[in-house]
């Protein structure tokens, strides 16, 4: 099927739907809605937008498709290489490398030569996609060498990279054996967004003393090749009002009142929500409440705990081993504090539909967000979307992208055990009062700047024109 050159084209590792296989041999589109396509699906749709990026099953050739009016085009991967690009270089070398080396980052060069060959093959995929003088928004790690391998093939495109995980202290980033190849393929960016200042002044100092980028006309400019580059902080949201009138819901309200009844009307609900991930945190909040138990300062009477966790990256090895750990936590938990019928810590390793976890925020007296190192985190502002009422407690690690803008919540350093603790408890134990000041300034924040507005301010920076709102169906 031919397709018209794209004006827009947002380029991720993964598409919005997944292929499925049906037990039958056939197979079928999922969409998959995460918060990116719904910031970005109005701007896709305005201005013949395409988005280019693998449909999740390895190994099938798919035609390009027009679904829901928005093109996609897949980008074919072998079982090889998902294993050496996916979820070799990407998931174990760069992830743990970014995210501060909280599990050692693995070099294998045969993982980076498979992410070479993946990133010049959506370089070759987007190449065939953009109209002439096209806009282009390449999403995330896995696809750091893309800016550059696709100035060379088309040097009319504007290209935009952003980065949804933290950019790592230079000291850390100069472990990496390919580091040169990768900041230069990001310099082949026109704009290269993080969602925080500290990534950013990283990525200048990697630019201008590892690669050949000289200090530009502004703080938030360097020059490659007599080329601006800018780079600057862009931290992503939600979408925040419909999160919020979803919470409202009655459907969802009662529901959260149905879980509350569920849980045995408990006093306190704590609630972790999280894909299951080394770098959340979800051991450093349960030894916090397997400690306040023991000593006697919270009772399981009175605080029932949910940590909903979603499958994620259950091949890797490092994966497998962190949840054996935390299962083995949650049970030591219960086996000490739980009554027949009463759990002290219920756990649930399953994804849940959106309307299932806002009724889960809404149930939520302390909402623990404990990650190690995170670039944004998302489950934070959503919690605080979801809280209506202006009551609850948000428990935040000063590593989640995320403090820097919620400030107002309990903020607390994930490695003092001690800190997360006395949190967790002045959080339980804040007056209603202190609760309503709080929450008023996180909701202030949240609610007025969403994900609609991220998308906005990147792409403006960029140089995109600017989309009317009611053209963009807002
Ligand atoms: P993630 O590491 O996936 O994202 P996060 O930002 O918290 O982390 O987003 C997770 C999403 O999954 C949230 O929308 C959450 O509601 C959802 N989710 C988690 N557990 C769930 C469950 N059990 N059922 C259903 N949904 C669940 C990466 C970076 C982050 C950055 C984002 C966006 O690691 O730092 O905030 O990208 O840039």
């Amino acid at each position: 099927m031919a397709l018209p050159g794209a004006e827009f084209v947002v380029v991720a590792n993964r598409l919005p739907v997944d292929l499925e296989r049906l037990p039958d041999g056939s197979q079928r589109w999922k969409r998959s809605p995460g918060g990116l396509v719904t910031a970005l699906e109005p701007m896709l749709r305005s201005r013949d937008g395409a988005w280019v990026g693998w449909p999740g099953t390895p190994d099938v050739d798919v035609e390009p498709l027009v679904e829901d009016g928005l093109q996609l085009h897949p980008v074919r991967l072998s079982a090889t290489e998902v294993e050496e690009y996916y979820e070799g270089f990407s998931n174990g070398t760069l992830w743990p490398l970014y995210h501060d080396v909280v599990a050692p980052p693995v070099f294998h060069r045969h993982w980076w030569q498979a992410y070479v060959r993946v990133n010049q093959r959506f370089a070759m995929a987007t190449a065939e996609v953009a109209a002439p003088g096209a806009t282009i928004w390449v999403q995330d790690y896995q696809l750091q060498l893309l800016p550059a391998a696709l100035r060379s093939l088309r040097p009319d495109l504007r290209i935009g990279f952003f980065l949804h995980i933290p950019f790592p202290p230079t000291e850390l980033f100069m472990q990496l054996p390919w580091r040169r190849e990768i900041v230069d393929g990001l310099l082949g960016a026109d704009l290269v967004g993080f969602h925080t200042p500290g990534g950013a002044r990283n990525f200048r100092w990697l630019a201008t003393n590892l690669a050949k980028a000289r200090p530009g006309r502004s703080r938030d400019e360097i020059t490659v090749d007599d080329r601006p580059v800018r780079f600057g902080a862009f931290p992503i949201s939600i979408d925040s009002a419909a999160l919020d009138q979803l919470a409202r819901s009655e459907a969802v309200q009662q529901r959260a009142a149905q879980i509350r009844a569920d849980l045995g009307e408990p006093k306190k609900v704590i609630l972790g929500v999280d894909r299951l991930d080394y770098t959340k945190g979800i051991d450093v909040r349960l030894l916090a409440f397997h400690e306040l138990l023991a000593e006697g300062r919270v009772s399981a009477e009175d605080a029932v705990m949910i940590q909903l966790a979603t499958p994620s990256r259950e091949r890797v090895e490092h994966y497998q081993r962190m949840r054996d750990d935390i299962e083995l936590a949650v049970g030591r938990i219960n086996g000490e504090f739980a009554r027949v019928g009463h759990p002290a810590v219920h756990y649930l390793h399953q994804s849940l539909p959106r309307e299932e976890l806002a009724a889960f925020f809404v149930a939520a007296d302390v909402m623990l967000v404990t990650p190690l190192r995170d670039g944004m985190n998302l489950v934070a502002k959503e919690y605080v979307a979801c809280r209506s009422n202006i009551s609850g407690a948000l428990v935040l690690s000063e590593f989640a992208g995320a403090a820097a803008e919620l400030t107002q919540a309990f903020l607390v350093n994930p490695h003092d055990a001690d800190g997360v603790k006395n949190a967790l408890y002045a959080a339980l134990t804040a007056p209603v009062a202190e609760q309503r000041r709080r929450m008023r300034a996180l909701r202030r924040q949240v609610l007025t700047h969403d994900v609609d507005r991220w998308a906005r301010s990147f792409l403006s920076a960029l140089g995109m024109p600017e989309i009317p709102a009611a053209e963009a169906g807002k």
